[in-house]
């Protein structure tokens, strides 16, 4: 993909499956060209024509027989996302029909994109740089508000502005020190001891801060956890196929009928968490069982999932007596978020309230529902909302999550500048061995520049582009 450069590629850019409107993007020498060919406006117009960026209304003609009505979006190098001639035709978003224009192209002399392509010639061509691309990736991932809002910070640049302020002053302080050893024994004294201190110092803690401070964009992708957990038959099968709104879990009248730990996504307004129906829980039973027995196993899988979850739904089944094993499953929970989901309430009568739920710990909220009529799912939902991001992002709009590579570098960059620190020694004066000082400086700033991509290698600009997918 990266070797060839030149050609014109072709692909379906708006999402997979149908749609009111899908996109095929052209980009290379002979994108507007390949365009005109089936392409033409409303008046008569031809995009070989149009000049500049330019939206044109009309119609794509495949053959006689059908004409689809489309919009032309044409954008002259070098003001385009890839800096060379793009068209995006706008058209009904039919696969099949989508593809056929494809096929066009391509018999025409196009070549299909291969995933992140358009993004890698942004970036050979010098409209982006490697932090940014990587914010494309990570949107293209997002599955998050939090993870969205990070990655976009990188595409804007956010990153890549911190560095190169780094850098900067690094490549200055590199300057001044070499600038010393050349002209070690002349009478000028180009930068005093204090002064490389304190750029050392501003750097390092600089960087100290940006690791500190910026969550992992992997850990922002991964959605919270929320384990149901409870007693044999209270309910939480019911409640996890009611919430997730899928009919994947078996939910009957036997205790038991869960044997294993089951997920499913769970939408949450603009938010989505990952909801997990566990087995029946029985305590101080399993002991005395075999190891290999089917009800110890799955309390095995439960307990993983207990001691790995955001966030704990104990589903307590209003209608039957309280039972004590609730109250050991409370002590287990503890110093998570936890909310008593008291289920089955259509079963009790209005006005009755069992007693127990009365008398849990304050700091535990109670939720009565029933998967049954619906009554009081919503309050659930917002309850777990409200546990669960409660306490995420203080850092705001300035958000700002790095990838494991990123953070690997400014680390890097931060122990050579450490390093260099460690030499100027307790006198507060740089070490006489200027030439050891300038290497540790000069590596602090190809760590940064690794950062952005100045400095890569094909195999990582390989790593990094598959993460994308075709149209991208
Ligand atoms: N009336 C009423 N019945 C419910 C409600 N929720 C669950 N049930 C019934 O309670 C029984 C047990 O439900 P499940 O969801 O299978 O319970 P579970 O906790 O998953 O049980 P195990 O997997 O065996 O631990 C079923 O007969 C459900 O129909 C509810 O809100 N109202
Ligand atoms: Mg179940």
């Amino acid at each position: 993909m990266l070797d060839r450069p030149n050609d014109t590629i072709v692909a379906v850019s708006s999402p997979p499956g149908v749609s009111v409107r899908g996109v095929v993007r052209l980009s290379g020498p002979e994108a507007i060209a390949l365009a005109n060919t089936v392409f033409e406006g409303n008046r008569g117009e031809r995009l070989l024509q149009v000049a500049g960026r330019h939206r044109l209304e009309g119609h794509i003609d495949l053959d006689r027989a059908a004409r689809l009505p489309a919009e032309a979006y044409v954008f002259r190098a070098p003001a385009s996302y890839t800096r060379q001639d793009i068209v995006e035709l706008h058209t009904v978003g039919s696969p099949p029909v989508l593809a056929a224009v494809c096929d066009r192209f391509v018999t025409l002399g196009a070549r299909y994109a291969e995933p992140g392509e358009f993004t890698a010639r942004a970036y050979l061509n010098g409209a982006m740089d490697l932090t940014r691309i990587e914010g494309v990736a990570a949107m293209i991932h997002a599955r998050t508000d939090s993870q969205l809002r990070a990655s976009e910070a990188l595409l804007h640049g956010e990153l890549s502005r911190r560095s190169a302020a780094m850098r900067e002053r690094l490549t200055d302080l590199l300057a001044l020190i070499e600038a010393r050893i050349d002209f070690a024994d002349g009478p000028i004294e180009f930068i005093s001891g204090p002064e490389v201190l304190a750029a050392l110092d501003q750097t390092i803690a600089d960087l100290a801060r940006l690791l500190r401070e910026s969550p992992s964009i992997e850990r922002l992708g991964i959605l919270p956890e929320i384990l149901i957990l409870g007693r044999p038959n209270a309910g939480k099968s019911t409640l996890f196929n009611r919430l997730t709104g899928m009919d994947r879990v078996i939910q009957s009248a036997v205790a038991g009928t869960t044997r294993d730990v089951i997920t499913a996504p769970m939408p949450l307004g603009d938010v989505e968490v990952m909801l997990i129906d566990s087995a029946g829980w029985s305590e101080g039973r399993n002991e005395d069982m075999l190891q290999d027995h089917p009800d110890v196993l799955a309390q095995g899988a439960t307990q993983r999932a207990l001691s790995s979850a955001d966030m704990i739904l104990l589903v307590v089944d209003a209608a039957a007596p309280f039972d004590p094993v609730n109250n050991l499953l409370l002590a287990r929970t503890a110093r998570r978020p936890v909310c008593i989901v008291a289920t089955k309430i259509d079963l009790i009568t209005a006005g009755h309230p069992p007693l127990w739920l009365s008398r849990v710990p304050p700091d535990r909220p109670v939720v009565a529902v029933s998967a049954h009529t619906g009554q009081g799912l919503e309050a659930l939902r917002q309850e777990i909302h409200r546990l669960v991001f409660a306490d995420v992002e203080p850092h705001g709009t300035e958000l700002l999550a790095l990838s494991s590579r990123q953070r690997l570098a400014l680390s890097d960059a931060r122990e050579a500048l450490t390093r260099a620190r460690a030499m100027c020694g307790a006198h507060n004066a740089p070490s006489d061995d200027a030439e050891l000082l300038a290497l540790e400086v000069r590596e602090a700033v190809s760590a940064l520049s690794l950062l952005t991509g100045e400095l890569v290698t094909e195999e990582l600009l390989g790593r990094i582009f598959a993460r994308f997918c075709i149209g991208k």
